[in-house]
């Protein structure tokens, strides 16, 4: 086989698969509403023996050659985990306009990266990963930290991202890297299937020279689609919310992404019909819009969810209906409860039986608009719902403002939070107590503000996500504030080098509770006893880890990487801390140690976590008997 491309009528230049692929995504752009962008803006890597002569070089090549437009700017995260997890960060804040690339070494550095796959795909992220490969040649097998599957020499490690990627393939030789790239652009770019594009390099590929087509190189341009409702869908749509007398509005991440917060407002004030939110969807609409009643579901508060559950009609946008969102399918209680699912991808707008209009939000909501013109819900039932909100803002308040002693309740941080930061300013957070305080106490006021990872829920996204949403907003006058538990932060603090080495602004807000908060009251709840939540020192008389505190300083650790830590003792000092480094130039670290034990926001809601069917413990068959009466209420929406 000829190593250039066979028609012959084409200018071609010679190029490595390395450099093709850097010189090829250099040339891509992504286009929404005449908004033109980079797609893919940078790459994160890690270099090893995978990918140091033919990526690196590439991207070395690139930074020495190239000029402005064609540069491929080049970070060194420490984990390559932490450089996929900055990408879907960079992702989300940019509404799935941009996106990164990782390139990392084969085995052990590829793998690193399966988590971070898998939670861009879940939360429908587009990253771009490119891990190596083992020699597609095979002449040196095994090479250091192949596999070896005897039953198949085509198996490498990297097959494990394939259910968590929604484009996969390997290039085995030089040509392939055309049809496939183009794929993989396409998927990146498609509101309703992106995710995790993987696209595995044998590192014996990367080095090798091809006569690559010219116009391969020329600039691209992906245009996002905003895909119009079918006019049939939407008349079964507006004829099921004008037949309504409770719909409820569950407003989910695909309104944020579709950038259709405005729409929404208006459409919710023409109706009046009350909204709820995701923790995806929360800012779609702001806080203080009448028609605003906060986070829906098993961490939701009681205004959303006593609407839910006596509405008639779910107006479900741009959601997935996870389990928090449905409170485990019991949230929704009314026997005749109906379903419209406006959704760009249609497994999700299917979900619930509903009445289905797979469409872009904003366009969906528009179109529904026009049609419902005249009508609106009882007013009877807009100052119903206005009634309920008011009622857990006071709960808000209370919850903000706690005074609690010896240390603080958490929620108490989150209200100097909420207080301080600005309109445009950003708070990431992704696992832990955190998620379930914020959904329902957080009041955001714009879209931008609230940047929740809670599809995956993934320990340790926080720190590399607000190195991505800082890399994403540039140097705008904007803050970016990851909150991160004890647990989270020592699954990944070593992000926080990338941050001091690139000497960019984040602010990380450190809880400090001595162990899990979220999943010790979880296991209270399930009848466990808190087994192994706390970070204690194991007890020579128990054998349990309930002895001492352990004598680790987060802080100090924290110190380590490179950034400033500011220690508060109390949640005033903390406020000025805050205030201060809000305004200030440089990434800060500020430390606060929290109870464990809350005092948590009231629940209104149940999720379904099965408990012990058989147990020598009394206080696991005490809540096995809840259990069940819980599932009572549990139902398919058929
Ligand atoms: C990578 C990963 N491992 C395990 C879990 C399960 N999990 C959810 S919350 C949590 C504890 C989090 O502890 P911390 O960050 O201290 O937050 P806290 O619960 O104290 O608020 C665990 C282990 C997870 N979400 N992600
Ligand atoms: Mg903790």
């Amino acid at each position: 086989m000829s190593s250039s491309y066979p028609y012959a009528h084409a200018p071609t230049v010679r190029l490595t698969v390395g450099q093709a692929l850097v010189r090829f995504l250099t040339q891509q752009y992504s286009e929404r509403d005449g908004d033109e962008r980079r797609l893919i803006a940078g790459t994160f890597g890690i270099f090893g023996h995978g990918n140091v002569a033919g990526v690196g070089q590439a991207l070395l090549q690139n930074s020495v050659d190239a000029k402005e437009d064609d540069a491929m700017p080049y970070w060194l995260m420490r984990n390559e985990q932490g450089g996929v997890h900055a990408a879907a960060g960079f992702a989300k804040e940019t509404r799935r306009r941009q996106t990164l690339a990782v390139t990392t070494s084969i085995g052990p550095g590829a793998t690193n990266m399966v988590t971070g796959a898998a939670l861009a795909t879940t939360n429908r992220l587009p990253v771009l990963l490119l891990p190596s490969d083992q020699f597609a040649t095979r002449y040196p097998d095994p090479v250091l930290q192949q596999l070896e599957d005897p039953r198949s020499l085509d198996i490498s490690v990297n097959d494990a991202f394939k259910p968590v990627s929604r484009f996969w393939d390997r290039i085995n030789r030089p040509e392939q890297l055309m049809p496939s790239l183009l794929a993989a652009m396409r998927v990146l770019t498609d509101p309703a299937e992106t995710g995790a594009v993987t696209i595995c390099l044998p590192q014996d590929v990367q080095a090798e020279a091809y006569d690559w087509p010219q116009e391969f190189f020329s600039r691209r341009i992906w245009h996002i689609p905003r895909p119009a409702p079918d006019p049939t869908a939407l008349e079964r749509a507006v004829a099921a919310i004008k037949a309504a007398k409770r719909p409820l509005i569950v407003a989910g991440g695909g309104v944020v992404y579709s950038e259709a917060s405005e729409v929404l407002r208006e459409f919710a004030s023409v109706t009046g019909i009350p909204v709820t939110d995701t923790q995806s969807g929360k800012g779609a609409i702001n806080f203080d819009h009448p028609l605003a009643v906060g986070g829906v579901g098993s961490t939701g508060n009681s205004a959303a969810n006593a609407l839910a559950a006596q509405a008639d009609l779910i107006i479900g946008i741009g959601t997935r209906y996870s389990d928090f969102t449905t409170a485990s399918h019991t949230a929704f209680a009314r026997p005749d409860v109906k379903f419209v699912n406006i959704n760009v991808q249609a497994f999700d707008a299917a979900k619930n039986s509903a009445t289905m209009v797979v469409a872009d939000a904003r366009a969906a909501l528009v179109a529904l608009q026009e049609q419902m013109a005249g009508w609106h819900t009882d007013d009877a039932y807009q100052q119903e719902a206005a009634g309920l909100w008011d009622e857990w803002n006071d709960v808000i308040e209370q919850c903000y403002h706690r005074g609690h002693e010896p240390l603080p309740a958490q929620t108490e941080v989150f209200g100097a939070l909420n207080d301080e930061l600005a309109e445009r300013d950003v708070i990431i957070n992704a696992a832990g107590s955190m998620p379930g305080d914020l959904q329902c106490l957080w009041r955001a006021t714009s879209p931008d503000q609230y940047h929740l990872e809670y599809a995956y829920s993934t320990m340790g996204y926080e720190i590399p996500a607000a190195l991505g949403v800082r890399l994403a907003i540039g140097d705008e006058d904007r803050n970016v504030v990851a909150v991160v538990g004890d647990g989270s932060y020592q699954m990944m603090p070593m992000e926080l080098a990338t941050i001091a080495s690139e000497g960019i602004k984040v602010i990380v807000v450190l809880l400090d509770n001595a162990g899990f908060a979220s999943i010790g009251a979880l296991s209270e709840s399930v009848g466990s006893q808190r087994f192994g939540t706390k970070y204690r020192m194991r007890d020579a008389s128990s054998g349990r880890l309930d002895g001492a505190p352990v004598p680790f300083d987060l802080a100090a650790n924290a110190a380590s990487w490179g950034v400033k830590v500011v220690r508060s003792d109390g949640i005033e000092e903390f406020r000025s801390s805050l205030r201060t480094a809000l305004d200030g130039e440089e990434s800060v670290v500020l430390y606060i140690e929290t109870d464990l034990t809350g005092p948590n926001p009231p629940g209104s809601s149940w999720w379904d976590v099965p408990v012990s069917e058989t147990s020598t413990l009394q206080s696991t068959t005490a809540a096995r008997a809840a259990y069940e009466q819980g599932k009572r209420d549990q139902r398919h929406h058929l």
